[in-house]
Formats: C-alpha cells, sequence, structure tokens
C-alpha cells in the first residue's frame, strides 16, 4: 500500500498540473460573474491562438511558406513576414468563434478589425501584436506576442476605433506569450502577474508561476546601443553612466517580449527612446507598451515615457508610437533621473538667454 508521504506528493503534483489558465482566471477574479467568466473565455482563446502560433513556429523551417517576407509593408511602412500574417490571421479566426469580442486591432491591420455578428454580445476590443520582434523569426531566435482587453464604449459608428485613443488605465487585461525554448504566457487582470508555462504533452499552459515581483533594482540594461549617435543628450549620460559604474551587464535580443521576460524575472530597464529617425521611439502604444506597462505595474516595477507614465499616456491615433523605459522601479527613476537633469539645464540655458536679451 503506497505511504501517505507517497499519496501526498502525487496529490500535489497533480493538483499543479490541474491549475490551467482558464481556472486562474476565474480563481483571480474571486466570483463567477459574467465578467468573470468572459475575461476566463478570452484568456482560453488567447491561449489557443498561441499554441497554434507556437505549433506553427516549431516547425518552421520544414513548412513550406512560413519564414521569409511577404514583399508588403506594413501600417508602420515595415516589410511584413509571413508569419506576421499568419498569426495575425490566428487571432482573428479564433475570435471569430468566440462571440466575445467584437473589435480587433493589430499592428498589422491599419483599421480595427470587426466582427459584426459578435458585436451584440462581445462588448470587448482585443488589441495585439500577432508577432513581436519579428526580425528574430529567420534565424530562430525566440519571439513573442503581446496583448490587452479593453470594454468597448459607444457604437463606434464609423469604425475607426476613436474610443480607443484612451490612456492604459482602461486596460482591463494584459500579457504576451514568449515563443522560446518553451512557450510561456504571462498575464494579468489587475490581481497580480501569473506567469504559465505550455506541456505539450497535454496540450494546456500550466501554471508555473504565481505572482511575479519584479526586484527594485536589477543589474541589466537591454537597450539597442547601435542607435547610441541618434538619442537625446541624455540617454547618452545615462548609458555613460552605467558603462563606468560597477554592476550593469548588458542584454538586447531584439525581441521585447524577450527582453522583458529577463528584466521582470530579475530586475533592470528596457529602453527603446527616441531617435533622429524615430522622435517617439519604435513601439506602438496601445499593444506593445501599454499592456507591458499594465504588467510591470501590478509586478511592483514602471514604466515610463521619461516625463510621464505610460499608463497615462493617451494616444492621438491607433498606431502611436511611444518612448519607453520600463523596468525595476529604481532603474527606471534613474533613467529619469538623466532626463529631467538635461531638462532643467535646458530650462535654466532659456531663462538666462531670455535675461541676456531683455538686457
Ligand atoms: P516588431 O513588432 O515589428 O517586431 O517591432 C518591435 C521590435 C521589438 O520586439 C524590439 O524590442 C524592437 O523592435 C527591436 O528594434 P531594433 O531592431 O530597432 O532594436
Ligand atoms: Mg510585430
Amino acid at each position: 500500500m503506497a505511504d501517505m508521504e507517497q499519496i501526498l506528493d502525487h496529490k500535489y503534483a497533480i493538483d499543479r498540473d490541474c491549475m490551467t489558465l482558464s481556472r486562474h482566471v476565474l480563481q483571480q477574479s474571486h466570483s463567477f460573474s459574467s465578467e468573470a467568466q468572459d475575461l476566463s473565455a478570452l484568456m482560453s482563446r488567447i491561449a489557443l491562438a498561441a499554441k497554434l502560433i507556437a505549433r506553427r513556429l516549431t516547425r518552421a523551417g520544414l513548412v513550406e511558406d512560413a519564414l521569409g517576407f511577404t514583399g508588403q509593408t506594413n501600417v508602420q511602412g515595415e516589410a511584413v513576414k509571413k508569419m506576421d500574417v499568419y498569426a495575425n490571421q490566428v487571432f482573428i479566426s479564433v475570435f471569430e468563434q468566440s462571440g466575445l469580442v467584437c473589435r480587433l486591432a493589430s499592428e498589422e491591420m491599419e483599421e480595427p478589425y470587426y466582427i459584426p455578428e459578435n458585436c451584440p454580445i462581445g462588448r470587448y476590443t482585443l488589441l495585439y501584436d500577432p508577432i513581436d520582434g519579428s526580425s528574430n523569426l529567420d534565424t530562430n531566435l525566440n519571439v513573442g506576442a503581446i496583448f490587452a482587453i479593453r470594454r468597448q464604449e459607444g457604437d463606434d459608428l464609423d469604425g475607426t476605433g476613436q474610443d480607443l485613443l484612451q490612456s492604459g488605465r482602461s486596460q482591463i487585461a494584459a500579457g504576451y506569450v514568449l515563443f522560446g525554448p518553451s512557450t510561456l504566457l504571462v498575464y494579468s487582470i489587475g490581481t497580480g502577474v501569473h506567469t504559465f508555462t505550455l506541456d505539450p504533452s497535454l496540450g494546456e499552459f500550466i501554471l508555473s508561476h504565481e505572482n511575479v515581483q519584479i526586484p527594485a533594482h536589477g543589474p541589466v540594461y537591454s537597450v539597442n546601443e547601435g542607435n547610441f549617435w541618434q538619442w537625446d543628450e541624455s540617454i547618452r549620460d545615462y548609458i555613460r553612466y552605467v558603462h563606468r559604474h560597477e554592476g550593469y551587464t548588458a542584454r538586447y535580443g531584439g525581441a521585447l517580449v524577450g527582453d522583458f521576460h529577463r528584466i521582470l524575472n530579475q530586475g533592470g530597464v528596457f529602453l527603446y527612446p527616441g531617435t533622429v529617425q524615430k522622435p517617439e521611439g519604435k513601439l506602438r502604444l496601445l499593444y506593445e507598451s501599454a499592456p507591458l506597462a499594465f504588467l510591470i505595474e501590478q509586478a511592483g516595477g514602471r514604466a515610463s515615457t521619461g516625463t510621464e507614465e505610460i499608463l497615462d499616456v493617451v494616444p492621438r491615433e491607433l498606431h502611436a508610437r511611444t518612448p519607453l523605459i520600463i523596468g525595476s522601479r529604481d532603474d527606471v527613476s534613474l533613467v529619469e533621473s538623466f532626463i529631467q537633469e538635461r531638462q532643467r539645464e535646458e530650462r535654466e540655458k532659456t531663462t538666462w538667454e531670455w535675461a541676456k536679451d531683455e538686457r
């Protein structure tokens, strides 16, 4: 007969494997309200999209037409990859059958995509970047997908999604999928940040880390230093500072989700500041920066443009970009202090020049 210790060991392992994503969302919602059930169903759908994309990525080199460019450019003027198109379509197909989402807005579509048959009941909008870091695809490095859920406000009669031009505070859920050695799904509905790992043998995302908290400071700074010549002097000041102090190490993988995931778990800061060519930086607010800002705040960290909290930024258009400084509280504040110092100097210089002209 099995002894009690053995029985308890099995029980622990089986209970752990039973903590699926949909069950966890309901547990975190502390209710079986219709919104809690909607959120649980929405997350299950996102998990299905993640599994479909992961399946194609795993065999990409063997599948006809999975890698490479389509020859087209998207609304941002960037070359579109075949995998971008595939992943974008996966989200559409998955949510067309959900009944829950009336509208999808993605990096790959100029205008929001409507599912009219869902609109009478599905009052949610899914915002997403189907493949984040697509330049990593052809070399088999990690990529991601980022998502946020918002309630639809009004009827959006002209179909342009004007009600989406609100700050990130109106997100009700956000998260990302990291397609790495394992496929991870990290999400928050405003009750902490939780990591799930895809168990391919079960075909399910199983809870692997609950209530992730980011350290207040970490050694990593993550930025494309090839843009040094294009940055404002304040960002260069910060980079000179980390170059000259012990305790910092650089990590940059070219896919925001991967870089962010490292920082979320180990601490540090990721930066994509404005450049000469892209004064607002490269990353898009509604489906890249704001969802990750939602997560980082839930994990005890911060996200800033340098002068404003990312979650307070109101976009002027669907595909608006924003500078992003995100990660550990102290590290984000340190970067901000260099920006504020330069701004203070600029103000003093202007006042001095103005006073000189007056004389
Ligand atoms: P993408 O969504 O079109 O792939 O662009 C976003 C990616 C981020 O994942 C990454 O942090 C950044 O672009 C890398 O840009 P760069 O090559 O300029 O460093
Ligand atoms: Mg993308």
